[in-house]
């Protein structure tokens, strides 16, 4: 990757949000993963006072020995294969598919050198009178996909059930160059995103960002967040949402 000569980079890491570039990536072990090596983009040591991420996002570079069995209770996960093939117990998890497990699932994962996967995982929280859902394995291109409040231009893409028993959902967003996320929007629910194509600009509480294909951005809740795509290719985005839960036991639903 081309560096700075002069120490710049987009990266920002503000106390409602942060820009993560690639530039700025740092490579180490993860816990609960084998022989495997990747970024932690968001957590909560991230909290620069008032805002503390409720949820971990990490890259994993595969390689021939790196596997994981799952995660310990009570810590669901979202595997999402961004390249290459992902092996899930015996079967093929090829680009673009994913793997949401329950808190305390156990499998094998094997992530071979070339494949690289995104993982969101957070702290399952039950709800009353729900069961916990069980593990849901799927692809982009089989998700449910809606025009966002009626825009065929920005798709968006539900990976997970909508329904209460889910915390977190997991989506993806493709913009045509020239449009927008509506307005600015200004939530309870916090957000984890990787931009998986093209390039806009973001807003994020009083600024705005040029971002681009590998970026991470981490919004705390009430961040107020608005997007446009620019350039000539769509763009399209990955993100995390926590939902569906008390607002009074849980600072997000
Ligand atoms: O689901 C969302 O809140 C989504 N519209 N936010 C975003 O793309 N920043
Ligand atoms: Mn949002």
């Amino acid at each position: 990757m081309q560096q700075s000569p002069f120490g710049e980079t987009r990266t920002r890491v503000e106390f409602n949000h942060a820009l993560v570039a690639e530039d700025g990536h740092v490579v180490s072990p993860l816990v609960g993963w084998n022989n495997a090596e990747g970024v932690v983009l968001i957590s909560p040591a991230m909290s620069h006072g008032a805002a503390t991420p409720r949820f971990v996002q990490y890259l994993v570079n595969g390689s021939e020995a790196c596997t994981t069995t799952g995660a310990d209770a009570p810590i669901e996960r979202l595997v999402y294969v961004l390249e290459g093939d992902a092996n899930l117990d015996g079967e093929t998890l090829p680009a673009d598919s994913f793997a949401w497990f329950s808190p305390g699932d156990s499998y094998t994962l094997k992530l071979p050198a070339g494949a690289r996967a995104l993982v969101f995982e957070k702290n399952y929280e039950p709800l009353d009178g729900h069961n916990t859902p069980e593990r849901v394995v799927g692809t982009l291109a089989t998700a449910p996909k809606d025009p966002f409040l009626g825009d065929p231009e920005a798709m968006l893409a539900t990976l997970l059930p909508v329904e209460p028993s889910f915390d977190m959902a997991v989506n993806v967003f493709e913009y045509t160059p020239g449009t927008t996320l509506p307005f600015v929007e200004t939530h309870v629910m916090e957000h984890g995103l990787y931009m998986r194509s093209g390039q806009g600009v973001y807003r994020l509480g009083d600024c705005w960002y040029p971002v681009q294909q590998g970026d991470t951005i981490w919004m705390a809740s009430y961040c107020p967040q608005w997007f446009v795509a620019m350039g000539k290719e769509s763009a399209s985005y990955i993100y995390y949402k926590d939902i569906h839960r008390p607002l009074l036991t849980n600072p997000a639903s």
